[in-house]
Formats: structure tokens, C-alpha cells, sequence
């Protein structure tokens, strides 16, 4: 039986996600739009906690004001009727055709600004109901021709952008966090910063450095045949991840935003077990455990609420698989085997220094490097002892 998601275990959705109607470059719709607030009590009701949106997805692009106060209001409505919480916000900087070659990195100026000024509006609307970061992904930051854009006039631009938005925030007292989220291409043929350990360079170089972290998604970094958990890893190694996108990649193909798990199972395993602490069993994050996939184009409205309780259902899944594979006294056992927690002992000893390791003889002149390659690691019984927890053989 898969387990029933609760608001403890803090499941969020964008918006965009469940709404999703389908539309891919090669075919129309095949789902009628969703209205938010439907979305809000489904959503609820099956066990999530959090929202996500981008300013598009509650109020359409270009709608005037009273026409965007009478949503906004209908939409607080439904948080206040369910308890849902808006725990992120992103701006929509990617669908309309001025943002064609970019937002903040767009080579026209005035689109710039127009950027920079739809992201302050959203910025006040996601602080007025309460999330607490705020999401970046820049995929129309990018281009198609080598010619065409000045990478390093664009980082410039970028910088400038968040720098500017981070101003805003701390200004008005917003309390909320910037997470950037990478990927490599799609829908431009190249887009800036590609990867996490590219958004994790360029953020060393903001002015408020501290208040932006990463927003990393499965399928952006499988899409460039990266490890995600290795990657989280190292997100979470730099303080670094202020949240996550979860979803499903088969592969270095399109980005398929498939649900939770439907992928690199076995990664979404290690990823889980990283997540939710593996041994010591305090989360190393503690933020949204927050979807971003789309129900696929051959559901109807019945399939779209499936595929939302399958993330969910998934994600508890490996929760426990996790903890049984930790708490198996034979993969402790495989790990003691494999020296995994020796990693953690400083190379060097307190006190020690290069003359002390240079005057150590065992170190080098009467160490015996045959013995010490000879040695196995032992790594694939463990991988095969998590492949056995993971499909319920032990
Ligand atoms: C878009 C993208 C996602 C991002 C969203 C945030 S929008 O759907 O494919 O990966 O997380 O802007
Ligand atoms: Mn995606
Ligand atoms: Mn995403």
C-alpha cells in the first residue's frame, strides 16, 4: 500500500504543474485549463501543504487592475479556506514574445527594465502571501548563435538583475530568499548558467551573495547527464539549497518533467535518503519537498490528480525504503566494509602540518602502495544492497 501524504511531510506544487494543459510544440491541448483555485482544494486534499506560482499562472499576463485585485482576492480565499501555503513564487519571464531573447539579459534595454519591474510587482504580491522564496529560472537567458549573445555582457546583466532585486527585497523587508534554477537548454539552444555548479560560481559574485541560493530541478541536471544527488550534495555542502524541484528524466533527451521516481529510480532513492538525513536521520533540508513535473499530455483531469498523488506517494515510498536500507545491520556492515564514514577523519592530524607529514615515514617511504591498491571497496554490494531495500527484497 503507498502511504498517505500529510501536511507534515510538506508537499508543494506549482501551479503550472497540475495546470498544465498540455500543449507541446508539436500539438495542442488536450486538457481544458484549470482554475487555481480547483487546484488549491484538489491539491489540499490530497495531502500537499505548499504552493508555488508564477505571476501568469494566477493572473493572465496583460489582465488589468481590478480584473488582478478580484483574483488575487479569490485566490487568498481558497488559501484561507484549505490552510494551503504559498511557500514560493517565481515570475513568468519566459512565455510571452518580448522575452523572446531573454529577461534580464534580453540585448534590448527597455526589455530589461520591463523584466525588472514585472518581477517587483510579483515580488509584492509572493510577499504579501507569505512565501518565503522567491524562484528564478532564466530559460529564455541564453541563445541560439555564439554571435548573437555576449555571454560575459550577459552575466553582467544578470548580476545587475538579482543584485537589484535582492536590493528590493531587503528594502521592503520581504524576508524572502532568491533560489536560481539551472538548465542547460531548452527552450533556448543554450541557456546561462547550465548547470548548478554554474549557478553556484555566479552566485559567489552578488553583492548579497547570502541571500541567494539554488533551486536545483531532477530533470535539468540529468538533461546534461549529471548525478543529481551528487549535485544536492554539493548544494547542500555550500549552504546552498534553498529549495528543489522533484521530477522524473529518462536520459540526455528533452526535458520530460516526468512524475517523481519515473525515471533514475535509484538515484531518486539515494536522493531521498540524502534528503531526509540517510544515518542520522535529521533532514539535511527542511524546506518544500516541492513537485515540478507535468501530468502527462495522454491524461485526462482523473489522470492529472493521479499523477499528483504518485509524486507524493513515491516520495514516501523511498522515504522508507531509505530508512529500512539504514537501518539493515548488513549495510552497516557494507559500509564499515567500504570505509565510508573514514572520509570524514581529517587527512592530516590536530596539530599536524606538511613538515610533520613530510618527516612521516609511513606516509610515503614505508607505505606499501601495493597492499593499499590491492584492497576492494566493496561499493557494488552496497549499491546492490540499496538495489534489494529499494525493491522490497529485503
Ligand atoms: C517552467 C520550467 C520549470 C521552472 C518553472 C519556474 S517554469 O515550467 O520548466 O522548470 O521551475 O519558472
Ligand atoms: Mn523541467
Ligand atoms: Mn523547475
Amino acid at each position: 500500500m503507498a502511504p498517505k501524504p500529510t501536511k507534515e511531510d510538506r508537499f508543494a506544487f506549482g501551479l503550472w504543474t497540475v495546470g498544465w494543459p498540455a500543449r507541446d510544440p508539436f500539438g495542442d491541448a488536450t486538457r481544458p485549463p484549470l482554475d487555481p483555485v480547483e487546484a488549491v482544494h484538489r491539491l489540499t486534499e490530497l495531502g500537499a501543504y505548499g504552493l508555488n506560482f508564477h505571476d501568469d499562472d494566477l493572473i493572465p499576463f496583460g489582465s488589468d487592475e481590478p480584473t488582478r485585485e478580484k483574483i488575487i482576492a479569490r485566490f487568498r480565499d481558497a488559501l484561507a479556506e484549505t490552510g494551503m501555503q504559498v511557500t514560493t513564487a517565481t515570475t513568468n519571464l519566459f512565455n510571452h514574445p518580448v522575452f523572446k531573447d531573454g529577461a534580464f539579459t534580453s540585448n534590448d534595454r527597455d526589455i530589461r527594465r520591463f523584466a525588472l519591474r514585472k518581477v517587483m510587482r510579483n515580488l509584492d504580491l509572493a510577499a504579501s502571501l507569505g512565501a518565503k522564496t522567491y524562484v528564478f529560472w532564466g530559460g529564455r537567458e541564453g541563445s541560439e548563435s555564439d554571435a548573437a549573445k555576449d555571454v560575459r555582457a550577459a552575466l553582467d546583466r544578470y548580476r545587475e538583475g538579482i543584485d537589484l532585486l535582492a536590493q528590493y527585497v531587503i528594502d521592503r523587508g520581504y524576508g524572502i530568499r532568491f533560489a536560481i534554477e539551472p538548465k542547460p537548454n531548452e527552450p533556448r539552444g543554450d541557456i546561462l548558467l547550465p548547470t548548478l555548479g554554474h549557478a553556484l560560481a555566479f552566485i559567489s559574485g552578488l553583492e548579497h551573495h547570502e541571500m541567494v541560493g539554488l533551486n536545483p530541478e531532477v530533470g535539468h541536471e540529468q538533461m546534461a547527464g549529471l548525478n543529481f544527488a551528487a549535485g544536492i550534495a554539493q548544494a547542500l555542502w555550500h549552504g546552498k539549497l534553498f529549495h528543489i524541484d522533484l521530477n522524473g528524466q529518462r536520459g540526455i533527451k528533452f526535458d520530460q518533467d516526468l512524475v517523481f521516481g519515473h525515471g533514475d529510480l535509484l538515484n531518486a532513492f539515494f536522493l531521498v535518503d540524502l534528503l531526509e538525513g540517510g544515518a542520522s536521520g535529521v533532514p539535511a533540508y527542511d524546506g518544500p519537498r516541492h513537485f515540478d513535473y507535468k501530468p502527462a499530455r495522454t491524461e485526462d483531469m482523473e489522470g492529472v490528480w493521479a499523477s499528483a498523488a504518485a509524486n507524493m506517494s513515491t516520495y514516501l515510498l523511498l522515504k522508507e525504503r531509505a530508512a529500512a536500507f539504514r537501518a539493515d545491520p548488513e549495510v552497516a556492515e557494507a559500509l564499515a566494509t567500504t570505509r565510508v564514514a573514514d572520509l570524514n577523519t581529517p587527512t592530516l592530524s590536530p596539530g599536524e602540518s606538511y613538515a610533520e607529514l613530510l618527516a612521516d615515514r609511513s606516509a610515503f617511504e614505508e607505505f606499501d602502495v601495493d597492499a593499499a591498491a590491492s584492497r576492494g571497496l566493496g561499493a557494488v554490494r552496497l549499491n546492490q544492497l540499496a538495489v534489494e531495500h529499494l525493491l522490497g527484497a529485503r
